[in-house]
């Protein structure tokens, strides 16, 4: 992934800014790590999770010169020096002046956001150290990689006092390698972790989530031979679904052989990798059984090259559209959605585990869905694995989202590095249908080559699954037409909106008065509708905040819904409340939006029966055969 590449085919206006902003873009350095390993879900592991000591550093001064303000690891004379706290220094005689020590400092768990386990940290937005200390010998030859599930917002990486890189972006995994640091005994591993909402990053200021700050997923060591599985990717080939495509890629691997095995089947292939320790391949795959929703059969996959062997679980399964139609394995079917954040709402802060996966996917399904959005960022890599096993498809996405600067070349590498790291992650998922590329973004001059430039990012990764994202509708409220003229519609697979009509848009009534006038030529989906309701707050249809507006709501959407001929799916805003510093009506909001169909405390809302219902009679009735 070479994220410093110069943005080639953006519009004018942006490449006027890129020469501009070109040393800001140097200075900022978008991310210093290795290419991420492909599947460090499955490779043995170390794991580094557990209690780490911490400082709050508002003032970033074991990071900074407080005069120049230059980082430490960056000024020669400073790197080495006793002040940046990433030197993990102790006081050895009574004399010495250290100004901080991570040894008697308190703890933290890793991983998790440090907002919702310290008081004092619930709004903050600025710097933390995290500390560790293990020991670790890998075997001779091995590499070592260190592995971070995910760091909100910049992570800066020391281990034994050494900068091993830095990465940018708050929800994609990254590693380092760093065999050649570590000791057998006494490793120190110092993180700097920096949550600030800036100009350049993405999301940039506003969102309607909460920032929790810190390590938010797990750190692990990942040991692996020197000539590695580095990546891989196996599917079916849409357009020949009776063929498995997908390459192997070694580290160290130049005119070696790899060999594929997939269990349960007669397939055993062996390749011969070329001089970049690359194989392609094509295989039938006549006897393979399909991944669907009703049935998701994910076979072992097992890729060797030299000493190492990687496995994963993977299901096979086509996603084609025609027209209108949605095509999974080539027949038609609607996509019954929700959309849901990363947040377990009973318990406080980021949820990360497969836990919490299995109850938030759970009342997915509790509510008839076969679909999933994941909003508004890449969720924990639980997420896709868990939904490739319950036979959810899930959509997936970045957080370009509102106020985002198209023409900020170095937000543009942000979100391009966020896309990419997603997409490698997730290609092999059965369960991921689409590559989301933005919500709910302003229309501006720059925006489609922005757009454009990312369609490509993933497409150069991944072709087999759809491009969309969540645009915005154009409601005349005279001529009661509703359309949708984001020129992206045009560059889209499947047109999905986020329309709030009857909740930003008029009341629920209005539903009843809108036509829609969509292209007849592709699959029209609802990324977003919805209303907030206070669990158990009681009124009439119309009294905004009850959940009978939310029911109300939810009926009318769903009788205009209805009446949309190439509608082909939908995910209603949200599964659950959850937590957002924008919302902040006294006794209804205090701080959660509300739109969930389930409360903070996982009571059922009303509306929540109104789609289920929905669900239902969609599953049985509709004529999508799939299932
Ligand atoms: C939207 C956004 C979502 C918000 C939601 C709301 O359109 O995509 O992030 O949370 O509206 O509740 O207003």
């Amino acid at each position: 992934m070479h994220l410093q590449k110069p943005v080639k085919h953006l519009g004018k206006q942006v490449k006027r800014k890129v020469v501009g902003l070109l040393a800001l873009t140097a200075i900022l350095q978008l991310a210093a790590q290795e290419p991420l390993l492909q599947n460090a879900y499955n490779r043995p592991s170390t794991s580094l999770n557990g209690n780490w000591k911490y400082i709050i550093d508002p003032y970033e001064t074991g990071y900074r010169n407080h005069r120049n303000w230059l980082p430490f690891d960056e000024v020669a004379s400073t790197k080495a020096s006793a002040k940046p706290y990433y030197m993990d220094k102790v006081v050895e005689n009574p004399w010495d002046r250290v100004e901080y020590n991570f040894n008697t400092a308190p703890e933290l768990v890793v991983p998790g956001d440090w907002n919702s386990q310290l008081e004092k940290l619930e709004y903050y937005e600025g710097t933390v150290w995290y500390r560790t200390t293990f020991d670790y010998e890998p075997k001779k030859e091995n590499l070592v990689f260190l592995y971070f599930g995910a760091a909100n917002y910049r992570a800066d990486v020391y281990v034994n006092g050494e900068k091993v890189g830095h990465h940018v972006g708050g929800f994609d995994s990254f590693n380092f390698d760093v065999t050649t640091k570590l000791k057998p005994q006494g490793n120190s591993l110092v993180v700097r972790v920096d949550n600030r909402r800036e100009k350049h990053r993405v999301p940039n200021y506003t969102t309607d989530w909460w920032n929790y700050g810190g390590i938010t997923r797990e750190v692990k060591l990942l040991e692996v031979p020197q000539t590695h599985i580095q990546d891989y990717s196996i599917q079916l080939d849409s357009k020949s679904p009776d063929t498995i495509k997908g390459y192997v890629q070694v580290a160290n691997g130049a005119g070696q052989k790899a060999s594929l095995r997939i269990h349960g089947t007669k397939i055993r292939e062996t390749f011969q990798l070329d001089e970049t320790g690359k194989a392609e391949f094509r295989i039938s795959a006549k006897r393979i059984k399909k991944w669907y929703p009703k049935r998701p059969k994910l076979y072992t996959v097992e890729f060797t090259a030299g000493k190492d062997t990687v496995t994963d679980n993977i299901g096979f399964r086509t996603i084609t559209a025609n027209g209108p139609d949605i095509l999974l394995n080539g027949k038609s079917i609607f996509l019954r959605g929700i959309s849901l954040h990363e947040e377990n709402p009973i318990k406080p802060g980021r949820a990360g585990s497969r836990e919490d996966a299995q109850m938030l996917l759970g009342w997915a399904r509790e509510l008839h869905c076969n679909f999933v959005r994941l909003a508004h960022y890449p969720h924990n890599e639980h997420m896709p694995r868990l939904a490739d096993e319950l036979g959810l498809l899930l959509w997936e996405e970045i957080p370009v989202y509102w106020g985002i600067d198209y023409e900020d070349p170095v937000a543009f590498a942000q979100a391009k590095s966020q896309l990419e790291t997603l997409v490698h992650r997730d290609k092999n998922r059965a369960s991921v249908i689409v590559w989301s590329m933005a919500n709910e973004t302003p229309e501006v001059p720059s925006r489609l080559a922005f757009l454009r430039e990312l369609k490509k990012t993933a497409l150069a990764i991944d072709d087999t699954r759809f491009i969309s994202a969540a645009l915005e509708r154009d409601e005349k409220s005279t001529a009661n037409t509703v359309k949708i003229p984001d020129p992206f519609a045009k560059e889209v697979d499947m047109i999905s909106c986020n329309e709030y009509i009857g909740w930003y848009s008029g009341l629920p009534e209005r539903c009843s008065e809108v036509n829609w006038e969509l292209p007849g030529d592709k699959p029209f989906f609802v990324s977003e509708f919805g209303g907030g309701a206070l669990y158990n707050h009681h009124g009439d249809k119309l009294t905004r905040w009850t959940e009978e507006y939310q029911e109300h709501l939810y009926e009318e959407q769903l009788k205009m819904l209805r009446k949309i001929p190439t509608l082909r799916g939908m995910t209603p805003w949200i599964l659950v409340d959850f937590r957002s510093p924008r919302r902040n009506l006294p006794l209804i909001q205090d701080g959660w939006n509300r739109k969930g169909l389930i409360s903070n405390g996982g009571f059922k809302k009303k509306a929540f029966y109104v789609l289920q219902e929905y669900y239902r009679e969609m599953d049985k009735k509709y004529g999508y055969s799939m299932e």
